[in-house]
């Protein structure tokens, strides 16, 4: 009898996987692939099931012989150990990444004579409620907060994206790029302080207030679905800052990092040519208690900044402190730096990780650009934050738009640059 085999990426079945499962039957005995949470993460379908809850949901379907674990978005590996005469799949093959799929199946399958057959995609209203309620359940407060610390446990680093508003979000939340037989895409978004006021026109000195921080947390939340890392600046008063952690906590938000600074605020990129005094480690210790102790969820994670290395207090002195916050209850650690060569990063990293496995290192590369996630994820980084690329690209393209408008007397000129009309009113899209 000849085998068949599909691939399930999905936490509830409708009628379009129905389909595919009775069409299947017509060919020969089929194997159900259940794509495995690590890779569900880059498909863009964050898993609200477990992969063996997900396995058991496709064992009790009918028509199927056998239920595998696919490890990997691409058909390789399954492919080379069952040889299926067919491989069964929906034609929705619209986006790019669906598109690089289909391209690794078919020419996988041409080594040996198998073939794709394709069904077409159900698209009725029963479907797409089933797909919008998915997506709405990954953007309920609860779920989403409790998101970044699954990552952490799933992904070798979870790639983090800043953003600053609706639109900055929808860009994270839905930019996926098929490259070299792999696709990937954001893990988390970064509310920067320096993006943040910046875009609201001020500077980056704790000047905008947590009220309108908030409201730009809410405009990303209201259309995306991935968590969220908060940049709390100093954190504020001790006093204060457990009801900023509650506050962001009952938005959903995933978690919060706080930078062991005093005084009015500088950004850190500045270093030591503007003053900026670090907190002493006894007073960023009892923040992060307090912090600690207001939270109320598990999954909450409060995560302390070290500027050592900004301030040029040297390795031994972010060392202590790591330790300090740690024991102080601080759920990960980040480490700065503004120098090019990415060193004194990686030498603090590997020494940190000697006295400790395990606890998430944080780092954010914007000075040191030139290092690869890999490179990161070899030196114990957990989570890599982009912090403010978003922001500089739009400002030097939208001054542009200026320029030329003013130097022609017309938008004429500038209009092949930028978004047609059509897109931008599309570009959005309806509930
Ligand atoms: C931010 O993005 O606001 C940060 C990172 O805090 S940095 O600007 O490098 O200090
Ligand atoms: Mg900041």
């Amino acid at each position: 009898m000849p085998n068949i085999y599909t691939c399930f990426c999905t936490d509830v079945i409708h009628e379009g996987h129905l389909r595919i499962l009775s069409e299947a039957q017509k060919y020969g005995e089929l194997t159900v692939g259940v794509l495995r949470d690590s890779e569900m993460v880059r498909y863009n379908r964050f898993p609200v099931k477990s992969t063996e809850e997900r396995v058991a949901m496709v064992e009790a379907l009918p028509g199927v012989s056998r239920v595998i674990v696919q490890n990997a978005i691409m058909y390789d590996d399954v492919i080379r150990d069952l040889h299926p005469d067919y491989v069964i799949h929906g034609d929705n093959w619209d986006q790019p990444a669906l598109a690089a799929i289909r391209e690794n199946i078919v020419s996988l399958l041409s080594t040996y004579g198998g073939k794709l057959i394709e069904v077409p995609y159900t698209r009725n209203e029963e479907v797409a409620k089933i797909n919008r309620k998915m997506r709405e359940q990954l953007a309920m407060p609860e779920f989403r907060r409790s998101r970044l610390r699954k990552l952490l446990g799933m992904v070798p680093i979870v790639k983090t994206m800043e953003v600053h508003s609706g639109l900055t979000g929808l860009i994270a939340e839905k930019t996926v790029v098929a490259e070299g037989g792999c696709i990937d895409q954001f893990d988390a978004m970064w509310i920067s302080s320096l993006c943040d006021s910046t875009n609201k026109g001020k500077p980056d000195i704790e000047l905008v207030d947590m009220s309108s921080r908030f409201r730009t947390i809410d405009d990303v939340m209201e259309v995306t679905t991935k968590p969220i890392i908060f940049d709390g600046d100093t954190g504020g008063l001790t006093e204060h800052f457990g009801y900023t952690v509650r506050s962001l906590e009952r938005m959903g938000v995933s978690a919060v990092i706080i930078e062991d600074k005093t005084g009015l605020k500088r950004n850190s990129l500045f270093g030591t040519e503007v003053p900026q005094t670090q907190d002493s480690i006894e007073n960023f210790c009892t923040k992060i208690r307090a912090a600690k102790d207001a939270q109320l969820s598990d999954t909450f994670m409060v995560i302390a900044r070290i500027e050592s290395l900004i301030l040029g207090k040297g390795q031994e002195d972010a060392l202590t402190r790591a330790k300090a916050y740690v024991e102080a209850g601080a759920d990960g650690i980040m480490i700065h730096s503004r120098e090019k060569d990415p060193t004194e990063i990686l030498s603090f990293c590997d020494a940190f990780r000697k006295t400790d496995a395990t606890t998430p290192i944080v780092a954010v590369p914007s000075s040191y650009n030139i290092i690869t996630e890999q490179e990161l994820i070899a030196h114990g980084v957990n989570i890599v934050i982009y912090a403010n690329q978003m922001l500089r690209a739009a400002f030097p393209a939208m001054e542009a738009v200026a320029k030329s408008i003013l130097t022609h007397h017309r938008a004429f000129e500038i209009d092949q640059n930028i978004l047609p009309i059509k897109q931008v009113i599309t570009l959005i899209d309806q509930l």
